[in-house]
């Protein structure tokens, strides 16, 4: 956005430690931020008061589904109480502004149409409690663009990835753990379950598809994905091989990683915003 020529604006919510406060964005100039949280509505109409933002992102989340399952309350207040929050606060505050919100392919749960994909049609079966709080917040922004005009937009991205993903999120977890095996630093990897599989994209063409999204002109939703699908052991065989190393001698199950119930393959259908919106993914799974 700022590469775009945007005057950006941020909400960051307290931290302990002050060091940490804008650690994820501290190599970026020129994000004005405020304290808030998707929560606390007073801070919400303040900053939107205060900003009089033209486009508004909503990518604020308890974003780890195995998390949700040990904090279900939490996840479910933040990402669907804290989406009708917001949305009231644009409704009421910046109603000719355009809103995005950062829907997920968790939403789809086990639905898969019988072509072996998941499409904007494919009936939404959540199997957490973060693909719970997603489907509502998801059916929140359609409900407030049709009841009050608004230009109100869903992503259904499927799985993004940078170096800056978190390093519990499976593909940071499997490179690091694996670069730190093969210096000597770890004897292994413990992952929970090796067959699940995922559509895994690039998070830099994910964001040219957000951007896209939000200034269509007509509010709309759309899925973002790559269309191709591997599992979590591919991603072990690709890494460890990549390394000169074979996963098999140093990947081990620990149960402490599995989910209660796991949703066992994604694979999205993006033509929509391919023909509408001419995105396609630059990056693929190996570069
Ligand atoms: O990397 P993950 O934790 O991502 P997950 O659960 O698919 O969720 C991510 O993508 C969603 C979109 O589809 C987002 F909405 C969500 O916010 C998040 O960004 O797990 C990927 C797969 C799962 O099947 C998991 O069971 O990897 C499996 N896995 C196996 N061992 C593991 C591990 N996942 C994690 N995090 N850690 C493990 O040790």
């Amino acid at each position: 956005m700022l590469d775009k020529g945007y005057e950006v604006h941020g909400m960051v919510r307290r931290h302990s430690v002050s060091e940490n406060q804008n650690d994820r964005i501290k190599n970026l100039k020129g994000i004005t931020t405020y304290y808030g949280d998707l929560l606390d509505y007073p801070s919400l109409v303040r900053i939107v008061s205060e900003v009089k933002p033209d486009e508004i992102y909503n990518l604020a989340a308890q974003s780890h589904v195995r998390v949700s399952f040990d904090v279900p309350s939490f996840t479910i207040q933040t990402n669907s109480m804290g989406v009708l929050n917001i949305l009231e606060v644009y409704r009421t505050l910046a109603p000719n502004a355009k809103f995005y919100q950062a829907s997920s392919s968790e939403m789809f749960g086990n639905s898969v149409d019988s072509d072996g994909v998941q499409r904007l049609t494919t009936p939404m079966n959540p199997v957490s409690p973060y693909g719970c709080s997603k489907v509502m917040a998801f059916n929140l922004v359609r409900h407030y663009r049709h009841a009050y005009k608004l230009h109100a937009c869903n992503g259904i991205l499927f799985n993004h990835e940078s170096p800056r993903r978190g390093t519990n999120f499976v593909t940071n977890k499997v490179v690091k753990h694996a670069v730190e095996i093969k210096k000597g630093l770890r004897k292994n990897l413990e992952l929970g379950n090796l067959d699940s599989s995922r559509d895994w994209g690039h998070s830099k063409d994910y964001v040219r598809a957000i951007h896209a999204i939000t200034n269509h002109d007509k509010p709309d939703d759309f899925i973002v994905a790559t269309g191709e699908t591997r599992t979590v052991r591919d991603l072990c065989k690709f890494v460890f091989e990549s390394l000169g190393m074979n996963y098999l001698d140093y990947v081990v199950q620990n149960s402490a990683y599995m989910r209660p119930e796991e949703l066992n393959y994604l694979k999205g259908d993006s033509e929509k915003i391919r023909k509408q919106l001419s995105w396609k993914p630059e990056y693929t799974f190996s570069i």
